[in-house]
Formats: C-alpha cells, sequence, structure tokens
C-alpha cells in the first residue's frame, strides 16, 4: 500500500512503483493526484514555475493525502535542496549528474553530517521540534531518497559509479535531454536507445533502483529488458491536455457516427 512512511523502502527495495510529474504549483493538483493510483509525485521545480511558498503547499497537501512526494530541485544547490527536504519532501530528485564526483556531492548536501545538509529541529520534516536531534537524524537517513538523475553524454559511461554512490539511492534517466545531449532528436533513435540500455545496466550492476521519463503508458514496453523499479509517466498537464482531447475525439467521433 503506498504510504510516505514506506515510501523509501519501497523505493530502495527495488518494487515497481509509478509516479508522475506535477509542473502546475498548485496543492489542489496534488490533492487530487493522492486520490489517484500513483504511488509518488516529482514536483517539479526545474521546469515549472514552483516558489519556495508552492512548494510548501504542495508538500501540506501530499502530506494531507499520504502521497510520497519527490522535489526535482533547479540543479545540485545545498540550499534549495535543504529548504525542499526541510519542508517535508520524501526525497530529491537531481537533475544533470554527470561524474561520481558529482554524486557524492549530491550526496552529501542531501544528508546530515559534515559538510552536509544544515539542521533545524523547527522544521515540518522534523516535527516543528517534537523530534529531538537523533530522532530527526535517525529519520531522515532512512526515509529521505536521493535521486540522480543521468541525461548527458558523458554520464553514461559513469552510470554505475554514479548509481553506486553511498547516499544515492537511484538513478532516474532522462531520455529527452540525454537524446538532445547525443546530438538527436527522437528518444528511439538507436544511438539514445543504446545509451539508455548502457545506462540502466550500470545502475543495476551498482544495484540501485533504475527509472524512466515515459511520455506515454505503452512506451514502457520498449524498456521490458531494463528491469526498471519505476517510471514517471506524464504530468498533471499531460493528463490534462490528452484528457480533453479523448473526451473530444470520441464524442466527435459518436456524433459523426448518428
Ligand atoms: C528528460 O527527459 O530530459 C527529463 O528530464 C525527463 O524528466
Ligand atoms: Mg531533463
Amino acid at each position: 500500500m503506498r504510504t510516505i512512511a514506506n515510501f523509501a523502502t519501497r523505493f530502495r527495495s527495488g518494487d515497481f512503483i509509478i509516479g508522475t510529474f506535477v509542473k502546475t504549483p498548485d496543492p489542489a493538483i496534488v490533492e487530487v493526484l493522492a486520490r489517484s493510483a500513483i504511488d509518488f509525485v516529482v514536483l517539479d521545480a526545474e521546469h515549472a514555475p514552483f516558489s519556495r511558498r508552492d512548494l510548501d503547499l504542495c508538500l501540506l497537501a501530499a502530506r494531507e493525502g499520504n502521497l510520497p512526494a519527490l522535489v526535482r530541485v533547479t540543479h545540485s544547490d545545498p540550499v534549495s535542496i535543504q529548504q525542499a527536504l526541510d519542508q517535508g519532501a520524501a526525497g530529491v530528485v537531481v537533475p544533470h549528474v554527470r561524474t561520481p564526483q558529482e554524486a557524492q556531492h549530491v550526496a552529501r548536501i542531501s544528508h546530515f553530517g559534515s559538510g552536509g545538509r544544515g539542521f533545524a529541529g523547527s522544521t515540518r520534516a522534523a516535527d516543528y521540534t517534537r523530534r529531538d536531534i537523533r530522532a530527526h537524524l535517525d529519520a531522515t537517513a532512512s526515509s529521505v531518497v536521493v535521486v540522480a538523475q543521468i541525461e548527458d553524454a558523458e554520464a553514461v559511461e559513469h552510470s554505475e559509479g554514479i548509481a553506486g554512490t553511498a547516499g544515492i539511492d537511484g538513478v532516474f534517466i532522462g531520455p529527452v535531454d540525454l537524446c538532445i545531449s547525443l546530438g538527436k532528436t527522437d528518444v528511439s533513435d538507436v544511438t539514445v536507445q543504446a545509451a539508455i540500455s548502457a545506462v540502466a545496466r550500470g545502475v543495476k550492476i551498482a544495484r540501485k533502483s533504475v527509472g524512466i521519463f515515459v511520455g506515454k503508458s505503452s512506451d514502457v514496453e520498449s524498456y521490458r529488458n531494463f528491469e526498471l523499479n519505476f517510471v514517471l509517466v506524464r504530468s498533471d498537464q499531460s493528463f490534462v491536455l490528452n484528457g480533453a482531447d479523448a473526451a473530444c475525439i470520441e464524442i466527435r467521433k459518436t456524433v459523426s457516427a448518428t
């Protein structure tokens, strides 16, 4: 069953789970998605206009619906990662991780410890001072999920090293950026598919979770051999667009047939 409390365990155990992106910075979207079959959401602060306050309200809505919510930050920035986790995100997705050294940096700034995330007991994550230091350190170590995104040509050969970095729980493949970085414009191009396959293999060797973005559900078919542990399918925007188009097409077909 989906709960925030069991998310890290499910993610790390390699259970197959399905998430989606939230691109509209409104808590109502998260509230609605919490009533769907989705296992988790990623609030996309990289490519959508989320302010710190928007993230705060969306994370509150996610709690209300017991829906694990990760935040995709803009880059490996300690401030944004700390803020997302303090606000109660279940974890972070960090785009454009290219080397094991960058992965080590991401792991360090996402966890408490020397040179790492700063500590405050006053945050939502620390239950507004109701957790003492030890309890918050322990709870955070076991519950915060850190996902490195591989989406650059130069990262492909480092996938095992990136995934194998201590403190990195999994790798999310960004097929579109990877495609562009390989000089292509079609994700189904053999060069892009070979790169995706190489990344998935590297992550599997490192025994971490591997996932990918799919623009439509049927795309999962082409990744069946990769033993994916998670997919991010579409986004709230795409569900609205496709739902509206599908309803119109169906009605026009029915009307023109009568
Ligand atoms: C990509 O395909 O580049 C992504 O970042 C998917 O979210
Ligand atoms: Mg990308």
